[in-house]
């Protein structure tokens, strides 16, 4: 007698492969969010195999070098001076300080060190300054990148030539949803500056937010902004709101944490060549839904105590949780 065989759901149908002027529809990316999440999961494994090793992930540490007071509006953010939140500006940090806390994130282990400043952009004189920093970090053999707001003609050059390997600088969400989360700059303004630190030959760092009140299919449609970018960033983090009282998104009904995993599973599947951190948030999320989320294609994340004016795990949380998924580190 032969045991009874297993019977499988058939496959779903082929998504939409036709690509014209928009690599990406945003149906195609809608329906890889309907699918079902052992296929979607089956899915983006398949395909971060194709480009990484599944049990490596890459470590980056952040450091606010420049906090508070900043000018923009954006809804989720504690650094905004028109949010009540306790977070007390202060000026850009020396460079003793950042190299400082530079070795320590090296000798704990990070491969990549980002600098991130409360600006709406930096000025020329900002510029100089941070270049400095940036020199230093470099200096120690770490990847270096930096955050520093909207950029002008001639910044990402200056950054380059300081030793600037990536330049963060996030979409944030879908366009049809931006203009209810950030009003004091465009999302063309973005675009621009992605614009300037690509011509720059600066890698780019490029993300959004998930929790913040959008639909599913503007959830889709920021996986497609950055998909469809041309060539789509080197680097995406995708950030789960971190709720602090006192930003007008404060209290909102937290995501599901299984709409995050699939968000990192389209992100993974859409750019298959990048590397997908899973971001902001994980302090909140719990071992088990980190795991799915490195099952889904994620291979970085913020590594060290603090990302920059909340909380992260701690190191030594981090290596366990590693340890235990039995993943490698860079
Ligand atoms: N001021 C610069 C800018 O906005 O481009 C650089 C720093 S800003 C804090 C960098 C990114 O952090 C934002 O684009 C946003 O995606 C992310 N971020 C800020 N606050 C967050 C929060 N509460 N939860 C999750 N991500 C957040
Ligand atoms: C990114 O996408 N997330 C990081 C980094 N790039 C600069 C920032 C997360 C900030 C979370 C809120 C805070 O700590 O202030
Ligand atoms: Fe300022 Fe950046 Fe925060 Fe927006 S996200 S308020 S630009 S620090």
């Amino acid at each position: 007698m032969h045991a009874s065989p297993v019977h499988f759901q058939p496959r779903p149908a082929p998504l939409p492969v036709d690509a014209p002027a928009e690599r990406w529809p945003l149906a195609a990316i809608e329906a890889l969010f309907a699918l079902p999440f052992a296929e979607l999961l089956f899915r983006a494994q398949t395909v971060h195999r194709e480009h990484f090793d599944p049990t490596e992930v890459q470590l980056s540490t952040l450091l606010s070098v420049k906090t508070g007071g900043c000018p923009e509006n954006c809804a989720y953010c504690p650094q905004a001076a028109e949010f009540d939140t306790g977070v007390e500006a202060s000026k850009l940090l020396e460079p003793a300080v950042v190299l400082d806390a530079a070795r320590r994130a090296q000798a704990a282990g990070a491969t990549r060190f980002c600098m991130g400043a409360a600006w709406r952009g930096p000025k020329d004189r900002d510029i100089e300054k941070v270049a400095e920093l940036i020199a230093a970090v470099k200096g120690l053999g770490l990847e270096t990148c930096a955050t520093l707001g909207m950029l002008e003609d001639g910044h990402a050059e200056s950054l380059r030539d300081a030793g600037l390997d990536y330049y963060n600088h996030n979409l944030d969400t879908a366009p049809d949803f931006y203009g209810d989360i950030i009003t004091t700059r465009a999302y063309q303004d973005r675009l621009d500056t992605l614009q300037r630190v690509r011509g720059a030959g600066v890698k780019v760092c490029c993300g959004g937010i998930v929790g913040m009140g959008e639909s599913r299919s503007q959830r889709a449609g920021l996986i497609g902004a950055l998909a469809n970018l041309d060539p789509y960033p080197e680097s995406v983090p995708i950030n789960h709101l971190v709720q602090v009282e006192g930003t007008p998104l404060h209290g909102l009904e937290p995501l599901d944490p299984l709409e995050f995993v699939r968000t990192i599973a389209v992100a993974r599947i859409t750019m298959p060549q990048s590397r997908v951190r899973l971001s902001a948030g994980r302090q909140e999320m719990g071992e088990a839904v980190q795991a799915l989320c490195f099952a889904a294609g994620a291979n970085s994340i913020f590594y060290g105590d603090k990302l920059l004016t909340t909380g992260n795990p701690d190191v030594d949380a981090d290596r366990t949780l590693l340890a235990k998924l039995g993943m490698t580190t860079s």
